[in-house]
């Protein structure tokens, strides 16, 4: 696939993210109608509904070969399998139970794959009003500003981002606490913002040192991972090894060093694939 064309899907998802984001905006400051997922406090609402569907319907009409995986779609049984097409890999709204409780860090997350490797990305922040992008070997943005990761190779200096996730499975959450324990014992803090794609972000406009977290989707982090590497970053699984992206769980850091201090000192989780 050329580049001019990987620009192209990129301007219009782009344009797509920013006109979801004026109905997130809207909705963000409504009441809203909120349902559970797999559990009390796994949330969505119907604008993460509306919001999926503006984006894969748009985007449908506009590049009809490609795939996609979104979501909600797939909360709602549809297929989550990625080829080697072109596939839009969609959260409408990363941060739902953010945007519930009216707490600005929510964003919709757009990651663009093609031969399973991800070619673009969009993190748009429609409360905050910044917009993360990437497009592959042409580096990655806030806005209009370059963003390049921490240099400091010690994960004693840094503050880390480790989330506690919608999952109240006992065994799931002892593993966490334990982690999220080992962490505070080795950096300067810890820190949660309740998105992953805004977390990893974070990692790569250099204010985080990484990112950990277990339980979460392709969807959480397809945009987010290309936007740290862009920025200069790494993005393994928790062990280590190189990520699956499909595989629920992942660590962004500033560089392998600190990635490598993180994965000594955490127990990994394992949880089904997406
Ligand atoms: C959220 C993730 C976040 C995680 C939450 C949730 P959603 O995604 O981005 O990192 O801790 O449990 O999964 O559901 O808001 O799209």
């Amino acid at each position: 696939m050329m580049g001019d064309e990987i620009q192209d899907f990129f301007k219009t998802g782009l344009e797509v993210a920013k006109e979801a984001g004026e109905r997130v905006k809207t909705d963000f400051y409504r009441n809203k109608k909120i349902e559970v997922k797999e559990n009390f406090a796994d949330l969505v609402t119907e604008t993460d509904k509306a919001v999926e569907d503006l984006i894969m319907s748009k985007l449908g009409q506009k590049f009809p070969s490609h795939k996609f995986i979104g979501e909600e779609t797939v909360s709602a049984g549809g297929h989550c399998e990625l080829t080697d097409d072109p596939t839009w890999i969609i959260d409408p709204i990363d941060g739902t139970t953010n945007f519930v409780h009216g707490i600005p860090h929510t964003c919709i997350s757009i990651g663009l794959a093609v031969n399973k490797q991800i070619v673009a990305g969009i993190v748009h922040c429609p409360i905050l009003e910044e917009t993360y992008t990437a497009i592959k070997g042409h580096g990655a943005f806030c806005n209009s500003d370059k963003l390049s990761v921490s240099h400091n190779q010690e994960l004693k200096g840094g503050v880390v981002i480790i989330e506690g996730g919608t999952s109240r499975v006992k065994e799931i959450l002892d593993a966490k606490i334990n982690n999220t324990k080992a962490l505070i014992e080795n950096c300067h803090g810890i820190r949660a913002y309740g998105s992953a794609a805004i977390n990893m972000c974070c990692v790569a406009r250099g204010s985080h040192a990484a990112y950990l977290e277990h339980g979460i989707h392709v969807w959480d982090i397809a945009a987010g991972k290309l936007i740290v590497e862009e920025a200069g970053g790494v993005v393994f699984d928790p062990s280590g090894d190189s990520l699956d992206i499909m595989n629920r769980r992942v660590l962004a850091a500033c560089n392998k060093e600190v990635a490598g201090q993180i994965s000594k000192i955490i127990t990994n989780i394992s949880l089904e694939r997406d």
